[in-house]
């Protein structure tokens, strides 16, 4: 390969500013220099990234491929400059010419290809997987609209198209040369043995290469995304005759296949093109993997030696079917050795146990776009059903396909997210599969990446760390236990503090900017950043929030702890009781903001438009960290693992990973409440428990009263009524039974927080203790546990 000399920042940002943008910096605009920056930084991963594949190649290692519809990257120049550690020479570089780093980072889309939790956690196991040096893939949608933007009109979400690519975006090579076809309907032809589809309807997928470049930059793998194109983009023939809109119609038609991403991350939508969106990604993944080891090394029978292939939920589940065609119908061989082929080299990782989020699809419309799969997905549930009589439920029941069955009869592996989710996957939605295949289900707790969530995002912090215990904690979190020692010593505390308060100090200056929010540095902030739903209970949040203002003002010489509780979270646009919980949070924060009397005391704020970027700013800075779910209900949570990371303990329920984060952090530095999923179980089946509850509690008969009341609503006192029918009647995510128990764990938080040694301690333990949920622990988990996939970073 040509060596070059790699030239001075400074020189490549000019040089791409002349060459590539055609400017001068005297004419340069802000996204002139980002995108120049962004160009300089990226030549740098390009050269990672040939290197990496030609090991890769050289060594015909084993290949993970990840398929995911959501990636949820964000902005990718930080992590490409912290990633490379070029923080300091780049800061300079852009000061000679007189530019703010901060300003030019800043200037980049957030791309939001994801709804939470399971789009970012894709994307922290993309960088962990280059940190870690495995070979690796990532499979996705190009949406040219990644999540919508929210912005609030009278209290209400209202939502907007998002546009990250309008701007430039400067992480993507456009590869037209690598197109697959996907088709849709049409008919089979049965001869014999063989077997051959006729789709009716056709589109292309290109592909697009993001380089996702490890920590300090030894390797880089690629996320491919994929967009739809017309095979026959435009219809000359039309246009001749003046029919502009159908001359253009086949190329507007199948780009609409990656126009947006589903706005729903757990409820059944847009069925038809999201079936075929689910297909469109499987099916042009599946031809590039074949495609290049065919190159490569030729016989399918050692697919499951060269490929793991992991499916992200069952939203690519349609891989199975898809192999076991491409396998049996296209290449010859027989039914039973490509269903073992396709099991060999897939697996499959749950993210949900809500049953509305188990993806099942009525027979005839799923017939209808795939009519060989589901002849595939007969054939693969009777084969399953004959080699286990004792089976009783079928993928193919109630008229449905039914994709977690389907995924779990088709994976080596299923893995939970928790250790608590995985042992209810055992007893709950897989109890039958599990008691046939015992060994096929394991956990890896996630994890998330430490240059991001904590180098990036929160520098202050980063730094002490460094200066007390080197820089090795940066990919090896469990360093960080060597700070223990340190929190004993009052002057290191001290400083630890001091990194709290200025990075509360700086997201207290930028909302005052932003938003016209002013808030003291000296109040806890206590903050709820996530999708809104109602298992995740920002309601909960809210009621207790009312009660506490009622009690201030009952008696505002008190000595209360000053308060800000800060929300951010988009619900989905159908899901309009999450939509109610945002306004009645926005209207009560108006009323509670406005009120003299507890001004001092409390704040409430709803942020607008979360997204990846909002969460880098926010999590630095908060010092409590709301992870209140019905317990049971969150399968993980990422987020309870970047606050508890940057020195914000939980107040929590013992649910998802909060109940590995307490056993790591230590129950003295967790605040825990709440029934647990084995009592929220016991107290649905109690006759009216909600009403019982609020009888039980007047803070609470008082909070919803005022919010029946009209209170936070007056010149609309109904606009909350069916909120509070909700809760005082069905209740079934339990708001009220936790009532009690929440505001008794808050009240502690506000004594220990009245104690700042104390509180530091407690933030500092949980630092030094969370280095295990890092994510290249958990990719090293599967590596080892799933994939059998190896690090070629000392070969
Ligand atoms: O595993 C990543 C993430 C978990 O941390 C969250 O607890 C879980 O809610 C989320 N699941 C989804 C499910 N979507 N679907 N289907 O986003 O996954």
């Amino acid at each position: 390969m040509l060596q070059m000399k790699t030239p001075p920042l400074r020189d490549a940002i000019l040089r791409h500013l002349t060459y590539s943008f055609g400017k001068d910096p005297e004419h340069a605009i802000l996204e002139d220099w980002r995108m120049a920056l962004s160009y300089a930084v990226r030549d740098r991963i390009v050269d990672a990234w040939f290197k990496a594949t030609g090991k890769t190649y050289d060594t015909g290692a084993k290949r993970v491929y990840y398929l995911s519809m959501e990636f949820l990257i964000g902005r990718l120049l930080e992590d490409g400059i912290v990633n490379l550690e070029l923080v300091e020479e780049a800061k300079a570089a852009l000061a000679d010419f007189s530019k703010d780093y901060h300003e030019v980072l800043a200037d980049e889309p957030d791309a939001a290809l994801g709804n939470g939790g399971l789009g970012r956690l894709a994307a922290c196991f993309l960088e962990s997987l280059s940190t870690i040096g495995c070979p690796a893939h990532g499979y996705g949608i190009r949406y040219e609209h990644g999540l919508f933007r929210q912005s609030f009109v009278d209290g209400r979400q209202v939502e907007q198209p998002e546009l990250w690519l309008k701007q430039r975006h400067a992480w993507e090579f456009e590869r037209p040369e690598v197109r697959y076809r996907i088709g849709f309907g049409g008919h089979i032809d049965t001869r014999g043995e063989t077997v051959r589809w006729y789709p009716a309807e056709e589109v292309e997928a290109e592909a697009f290469d993001t380089p996702i470049v490890g920590w300090r930059g030894h390797w880089a793998n690629t996320l491919r995304l994929w967009s739809g194109r017309a095979i026959h983009p435009f219809d000359l023939d039309a246009f001749n005759h003046g029919d502009y809109a159908r001359a253009a119609a086949p190329e507007a038609l199948a780009r609409t296949i990656s126009r947006v991403l589903y706005p729903d991350d757990t409820t059944e939508q847009g069925k038809e093109l999201r079936l075929k969106q689910e297909y469109f990604l499987t099916g042009a993944a599946l031809r590039d993997i074949l495609r290049r080891f065919n190159n490569q090394f030729g016989d399918l029978r050692k697919l499951p030696e060269k490929v793991a292939i992991q499916l992200n939920d069952t939203h690519p589940a349609i891989a199975g079917p898809e192999l076991v065609r491409i396998l049996h119908d296209e290449r010859g061989i027989e039914f039973d050795e490509a269903m073992e082929i396709a099991r060999g080299t897939l697996s499959y990782t749950n993210h949900t146990l809500l049953p509305e989020a188990l993806e099942s699809w009525d027979e005839t419309l799923f017939g209808r776009l795939l009519p060989r799969h589901i002849q595939i997905i007969d054939r693969i549930d009777s084969t399953h059903a004959a080699k286990n009589p004792s089976r009783t439920q079928s993928m193919r029941a109630d008229h449905q396909v039914k994709m977690g069955q389907l995924s779990f009869v088709m994976a080596h592996h299923v893995n939970g997210v928790s250790a608590l989710h995985t042992e209810l996957m055992k007893t709950t939605v897989f109890e039958e599969l599990h008691r046939l295949h015992p060994e096929r289900i394991v956990n890896e707790t996630n994890g998330v990446t430490p240059r991001r969530w904590l180098l990036a995002c929160n520098p202050r912090l980063a730094g002490l760390i460094t200066e007390s215990i080197g820089e090795d904690w940066v990919d090896d979190l469990e360093q960080l236990e060597k700070l223990e020692p340190y929190i004993e010593d009052a002057g290191w505390l001290d400083r630890y503090a001091r990194v709290k308060r200025d990075n509360k100090t700086e997201l207290s200056n930028w909302m005052g900017q932003t938003y016209g929010l002013h808030v003291s540095p000296d109040m806890l902030f206590d903050v709820q950043i996530k999708r809104m739903h109602e298992y995740k209970r920002q309601h909960l949040n809210i009621l207790e929030t009312i009660a506490h203002w009622q009690e201030i003002r009952d008696n505002p010489d008190a000595g209360w702890v000053p308060r800000l509780k800060l929300f951010a979270g988009k619900a989905a646009p159908g899901y309009f009781f999450a939509k109610d919980i945002i306004r009645l949070i926005n209207d009560a924060a108006a009323v509670i903001n406005s009120d003299p009397v507890t001004g001092k005391y409390l704040k409430v704020a709803f942020l607008p438009n979360y997204n990846v970027s909002l969460a880098e700013r926010l999590i630095p800075a908060a010092d409590l960290s709301e992870q209140i779910s019905t317990a049971g209900k969150e399968a993980s949570g990422t987020g309870n693992m970047k606050f508890a990371l940057n020195g914000a303990p939980t107040v929590g329920t013992l649910d998802g990973a909060n109940v590995e984060i307490r056993d790591h952090v230590g129950a003295e530095n967790f605040f825990l409440f709440g029934l647990t999923a084995e009592e929220v179980v016991e107290r649905r089946s109690v006759e009216n428990h909600a009403w019982k509850a609020v009888e039980a509690d007047p803070r609470l008969k008082r909070a919803l009263d005022a919010i029946r009341e009209g209170r936070f609503s007056p010149s609309e006192p109904e606009r909350y009524h069916g909120v509070v029918d909700n809760l005082q009647g069905a209740d079934y995510f339990l708001v009220c039974s936790d009532f009690s128990d929440y505001w008794r764990a808050q009240r502690e938080v506000d004594q220990a927080f009245a104690e700042p040694t104390g509180w530091a301690r407690m933030a500092a333990y949980n630092t030094a203790r969370s280095g295990w949920f890092s994510s290249d622990r958990t990719i090293r988990g599967y590596m080892s546990d799933i994939w059998q996939a190896k690090s070629l970073l000392d070969i």
